[in-house]
Order: structure tokens, then C-alpha cells, then sequence
């Protein structure tokens, strides 16, 4: 049985983008004429549009794992990688998209709403991009950045289309499992349904959903019977079906007085501000249970005057099918002009970008306390995206790195927050990058790293004498020296072996 509250747990990975490419263009007679390596596409994006003919978050269970394309790698000759094809993907309106923790990201109430939730990754420039006047060669490309990658959860709360209004026993349980393949319970006892129960209803090309409400009686609205409640689970119907009973024993019970009682307990129901009271939306009349002999005459009997108050009236019986069909057709075409109507409507585009608006120029630096000193992590989507795009096999590569980060102003803040040189910095959260932190400014004064009041230059501690430099050097050079000699008396000794000899030995 289909449930109020739809559920679904989406695996995203959007595109990672591509890796620039090192090239460099030769001609004739010059074998090098300037870099030409292009730069890598970015990954496509996933992206959530709510669309009002899309009614249930069905397909999403079926295929929860959703993928866009990564984008190309850049090629020689200043080609460009080809950019990761956009996945969009219709959600239906009124769908409320939280992180897994249950944090709401968005509610795409508004048709034709847009939410980028996963962000493709960024392409790499390539060395072409990257050359300058200053860096006339670049030997390195910039790598492609990973796209998002997590989990979002899609909750759909309001599905029904039409909503089932009337009294108890008037059949409208009957009424959803023989329009749909919902399965309800249906007894001759009043009350029977509790919660609301959903059908989905294929009219032709017209897909809707209908949910029977459980029974009104007079005095709902002032807590008699189930009250009205459960009304709010149909607050955002398009409309409504009065179920009427036309072979009810109830004495001084008929359909046109218990129309009257139900209309008078649903204009007593609040909505919320932002919504069409219940009365004034669009309203069929099924007058049920026409096998029964007496119900079709007093069906046929009161109909007109149903007719004559404005109402679409349609004599029905869920035992016999009788009337079904018109009666769903009708009702699909009252929703989908309701739809249309929307869509026609101006479209209020809204475009979020995840993750949430970061800070794209700043970064932090947090001072953390480890085992061997303090440890400086910066954290920035600036920054962070710089190590991913870079490769560290490549020393040009790291340079360039370097001088980005310099650039942002990292070393100033590094200074300021206690670093000194040989500290360890690390980019990014978690593990991220380490590096043994080499400042690159150590002439400007305002800048020194020792407490108030000292100054690392004059200060002994920090700073090596000439004498001490030569010491270090010869050190240096004992040691080569040394393990030469090592080597010598381990060939002496026997201890190396061809490799050739090995591999003979071996195969
Ligand atoms: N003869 C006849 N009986 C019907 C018809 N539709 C429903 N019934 C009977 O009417 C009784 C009540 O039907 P339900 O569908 O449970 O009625 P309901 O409106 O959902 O009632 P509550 O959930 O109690 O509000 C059951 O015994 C059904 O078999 C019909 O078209 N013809
Ligand atoms: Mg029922």
C-alpha cells in the first residue's frame, strides 16, 4: 500500500572534470613553437527541476545510483576536453531535499525550480592556458577536480491529486482499489480506513493520484468521528470528489444532505495561508453504489438538482465498474489542465549551488596542537581545490602551487597565526595535504616568526653562523664520503649481484 510519505535515498556522482594537457606544438623548423596543450572539460552537473507532471519518486527507487559524464581530457594542438553532459533529473513538485542527516537542502515547490545538487568537477588547464609571459613553457597541466560525490534524500510528502471526501461506508476505499492498484481496506462498518490511502490512477496518457480521506460526519471540524485531521495530508489535492452514498439505511440520510454536512465541515478546515481553501477548489460529485436498484433511482433523482448547484456529476459503482472510467477520465483531465496551468505560469528559476555558497575567495587557518608542535590546517574551497588539481609527481607543478597559495595571502596568515619555518601545514580536512611549511618571505620584518620583542635574525637560536653553515657542509660531505666507502666494501664483500644473473637464475 503506498504511503503518504515518500522516501528515497539517492547515490549521486557527478562527472569528475578532465586533466589539462602538456603539449608542446612543433613545426617544421621549430621543433618548439610554444605549448599547446589544451584544457580538460568539466564533469557534468546533476541537477533537480521540479516538474508538475511528474507525480510519484517511483523511478528513484527503481535506479537510486545516479551518474553524470566526466568531462574529456584536453588533447595537443590547444584542443579542449569535451564538457560532461548535464543530467537532469525531474522531481515532483513539492519534493524536500535533506542531507542524509535529515538537514532540509531545498522544497521544490515552485514548478520549474532548478537546484544544481551536485556539482560537476572543474577541468584542468592545460599548459597552454597556463603559459605567461613570466612562464613562457609551462611543462605541467592542472589536473580535472573529483565532481560531488554523496548521498541526498528525496522526500515527497503531498502525492494525492484528488482527494475522496464523504461519509463513512460511501465507498470511497471501493472507489481507490477499483480505480487504482492500491489495495485499502474496505468493510461495511464505518470508520474502516484511518489513514488516508493512495491509489495511482492511469487515465489514457494522464498519470494522478487519488487518496480516500477516512470518513466525515457532522461535527467533524469539532473533533467527532476522526475529525479532521487527517485532512492535512490532502491540503495540497487539486481537487476534490464528494463520494456519495445512494444505498445507505441511514434513516434521514440522502445525498444531497449529506453533501451539505460534509461542505460545511471542509469550510471549516484551515489551510495554510499560502493555499486555496479546501471549498473554493475544483469539485466532482459520484454518486455510488448504482447496482443497487434504490441507489440508481435516487441517483437518477438527485442528480439535476446536483447539476443545477454547478457540480460534474457521475453515477458510479465500484462492484459493477459502472461509470468508472468516465469518471476517471474526467478526473484526469481536471489535473492535467491544473498542471498545465502551472507550468504556463511564470517559472521561478532558483539556483543553488552545492555545496552550500562556500566562501570562494577566503580561506581559515585552524591552529591544531600534535604530537610534535602545532599543526596549521587551511581550510578553503580556494585552496583545497588547488591541491586537487595538482600533480605531484611534477616539481613545476608544485611550484606553481606554491606560488598560487603564496599569492592568496597564506604565508601572511601562516606568520601570523605562529608558524615558523619547518612547521607542519596541512590543506584541506582530514589527512589532506602535509607539508613542511618553508617560508618564502623572511626578509620583511613584520613578518619575523620569533615572540614579541625578538627578531629570528638576530637572534642566535634560530639563525646558523657562517662557521656553523661550513661545519654543516662538511658534515654533509664526511657522510657521502662515508657511504661511498660503504658501498666499495660491500662490492668487495661479495654482496651485490648482477641483475642479470638474478633474473636468469629466477626464470
Ligand atoms: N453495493 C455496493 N456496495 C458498495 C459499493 N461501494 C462500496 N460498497 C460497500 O460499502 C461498504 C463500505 O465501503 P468502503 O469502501 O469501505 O467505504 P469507505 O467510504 O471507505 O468507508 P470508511 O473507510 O469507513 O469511511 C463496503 O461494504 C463496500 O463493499 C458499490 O458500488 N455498490
Ligand atoms: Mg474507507
Amino acid at each position: 500500500m503506498a504511503t503518504f510519505v515518500d522516501n528515497v535515498t539517492l547515490h549521486l556522482r557527478a562527472g569528475h572534470g578532465g586533466n589539462g594537457c602538456v603539449s608542446v606544438k612543433r613545426e617544421k623548423f621549430k621543433p618548439l613553437a610554444g605549448p599547446d596543450g589544451g584544457n580538460g572539460g568539466n564533469g557534468g552537473d546533476i541537477i533537480l527541476v521540479a516538474d508538475p507532471q511528474v507525480t510519484t519518486l517511483l523511478g528513484f527507487h527503481r535506479h537510486p545510483h545516479i551518474t553524470s559524464r566526466n568531462g574529456g581530457p584536453g588533447m595537443g594542438d590547444h584542443r579542449a576536453g569535451a564538457n560532461g553532459e548535464t543530467l537532469e533529473l525531474a522531481v515532483p513538485l513539492g519534493t524536500v531535499i535533506k542531507e542524509p542527516d535529515g538537514t532540509e537542502i531545498a522544497d521544490m515547490n515552485v514548478a520549474g525550480m532548478r537546484i544544481v545538487i551536485a556539482p560537476g568537477g572543474q577541468g584542468g588547464l592545460g599548459n597552454s592556458a597556463l603559459s605567461s609571459t613570466k612562464r613562457k613553457a609551462p611543462g605541467f597541466a592542472l589536473l580535472g577536480v573529483d565532481g560531488f560525490e554523496g548521498d541526498i534524500v528525496l522526500e515527497l510528502k503531498t502525492l494525492a491529486d484528488v482527494a475522496l471526501v464523504g461519509y463513512p461506508s460511501a465507498g470511497k476505499s471501493s472507489l481507490v482499489a477499483a480505480l487504482s492498484a492500491a489495495r485499502p481496506k474496505i468493510a461495511d462498518y464505518p470508520f474502516t480506513t484511518l489513514h488516508p490511502n493512495l491509489g495511482v490512477v492511469q487515465a489514457g496518457e494522464i498519470r494522478y493520484t487519488i487518496a480516500d480521506v477516512p470518513g466525515l460526519i457532522e461535527g467533524a471540524s469539532e473533533g467527532k468521528g476522526l475529525g479532521l485531521e487527517f485532512l492535512r495530508h490532502v491540503e495540497r489535492c487539486t481537487a476534490l470528489l464528494h463520494v456519495l452514498d445512494c444505498a445507505t439505511l441511514d434513516p434521514g440520510r440522502d445525498p444531497i444532505s449529506d453533501l451539505d454536512i460534509i461542505l460545511v465541515e471542509l469550510a471549516a478546515y484551515p489551510v495554510p495561508s499560502d493555499q486555496i481553501p479546501l471549498i473554493e477548489r475544483p469539485q466532482f460529485i459520484a454518486l455510488n453504489k448504482i447496482d443497487v436498484p434504490e441507489g440508481r433511482e435516487l441517483a437518477d433523482f438527485v442528480k439535476p438538482e446536483l447539476e443545477a448547484r454547478g457540480y460534474r456529476v457521475f453515477e458510479i459503482s465500484t462492484v459493477s465498474h459502472e461509470g468508472l472510467q468516465q469518471l476517471s477520465y474526467a478526473l484526469g483531465d481536471l489535473v492535467d489542465e491544473h498542471r498545465k496551468a502551472i507550468e504556463a505560469s511564470p517559472l521561478v528559476e532558483v539556483i543553488t549551488l552545492r555545496p552550500k555558497a562556500v566562501d570562494e575567495t577566503g580561506f581559515t587557518i585552524r591552529v591544531e596542537g600534535g604530537t610534535d608542535g602545532n599543526l596549521y590546517r587551511i581550510i578553503g574551497a580556494k585552496p583545497e581545490r588547488w591541491i586537487a588539481q595538482t600533480d605531484f609527481n611534477n616539481d613545476e607543478a608544485v611550484g606553481y602551487l606554491a606560488d598560487r597559495l603564496a599569492k592568496l595571502g597564506i604565508e601572511n596568515q601562516l606568520f601570523k597565526a605562529g608558524a615558523i619555518s619547518g612547521s607542519t601545514v596541512i590543506i584541506g580536512e582530514g589527512n589532506g595535504v602535509v607539508f613542511d611549511w618553508e617560508p618564502t618571505l623572511t626578509s620583511t620584518a613584520e613578518l619575523t616568526t620569533g615572540p614579541r620583542g625578538s627578531d629570528d635574525r638576530i637572534d642566535p637560536r634560530n639563525r646558523r653562523t657562517n662557521q656553523k653553515r661550513r661545519e654543516d657542509y662538511y658534515d654533509l660531505m664526511d657522510g657521502k664520503e662515508e657511504a661511498r666507502q660503504e658501498l666499495v666494501r660491500e662490492k668487495d664483500a661479495g654482496l651485490w649481484r648482477d641483475d642479470l644473473e638474478v633474473s636468469d637464475a629466477e626464470h
